[in-house]
């Protein structure tokens, strides 16, 4: 297996699909996705454009659905719920489709949603991607942080080190083996130093301010927890997890 982590969905070389992409937006979307299914959603949707997302949902029972748009950080009126995992209780998605548009999380996913495989994974359910990963070894695996509207997020290359510092543990491999490119080997520097921390980071990191300035201190109490969650949210067709 060669791991290769991309800070941003820019980054990832043009026209090349790997075996497994891993997208990673920790503040809040893949965090908020990963609660829904392990809540017992029937599946989350994902949206770059809120119309389109608006049209489609239009299509399915109400009851079975919810609809969720975020902008900046804050809910978009007319919408049931913004990105906040926390709102995403078993009570309310079981058996519902969430339907989802975020800033940059829905962009990371769409971005790589051509590879044969691909999963969604935050710090909330990094064991279980692990998990997939050692068991189905795939050849080449890319890790994309969301980033923030084209820029590095400290938060989701933490999360990036954390799946590859675990994979490196549990695997025979070496890290210099198992890293594709430079990043990687960063990734890993970065979460090593923050592992006993992770709220810490997200107060340092710039969408973690942000959120903060949102009074969303709860979500990146959550976020910040590790391995919480035995969810693989794993692509069934094109932006359907
Ligand atoms: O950018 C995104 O996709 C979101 O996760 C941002 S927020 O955490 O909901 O503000």
């Amino acid at each position: 297996m060669k791991l290769f982590v991309y800070h941003t969905p820019e980054l990832t070389p043009n026209g090349q699909v790997p075996d497994c992409a891993i997208a990673v937006d920790v503040l809040r979307a893949t965090s908020t996705m990963a609660t829904v299914l392990a809540g017992g959603g029937e599946a989350v949707q994902v949206f770059s454009d809120l119309d389109q997302l608006l049209e489609v949902s239009e299509q399915w029972p109400a009851q079975k659905r919810l609809r969720a748009g975020e902008r900046g950080g804050a809910k978009v009126a007319g919408f049931e719920l913004g990105n906040s995992p926390l709102d995403c209780t078993p009570e309310l998605v079981e058996g519902r489709r969430l339907f989802i548009s975020t800033t940059n999380g829905t962009r990371a996913l769409q971005r790589v949603q051509d590879s044969p495989v691909v999963l969604a994974a935050a710090f909330i359910n990094r064991a279980a991607v692990v998990q997939y990963l050692l068991e189905k070894q795939p050849e080449t695996v890319w890790i994309v942080g969301s980033g923030w509207e084209g820029s590095f997020s400290l938060e989701d290359t933490a999360c990036a080190g954390a799946i590859a510092h675990s994979l490196v543990e549990k695997s025979q491999s070496s890290q210099d083996d198992l890293a594709g490119n430079d990043e990687v080997i960063s990734a890993i520097a970065l979460y090593s130093q923050w592992q006993d921390n992770l709220l810490g980071l997200f107060h340092q990191a710039s969408h973690g301010k942000r959120l903060l300035r949102l009074e969303c201190h709860e979500d990146l109490k959550y976020c910040a927890s590790t391995d919480i969650l035995n969810v693989l949210p794993i692509q069934r067709e094109p932006g359907v997890l």
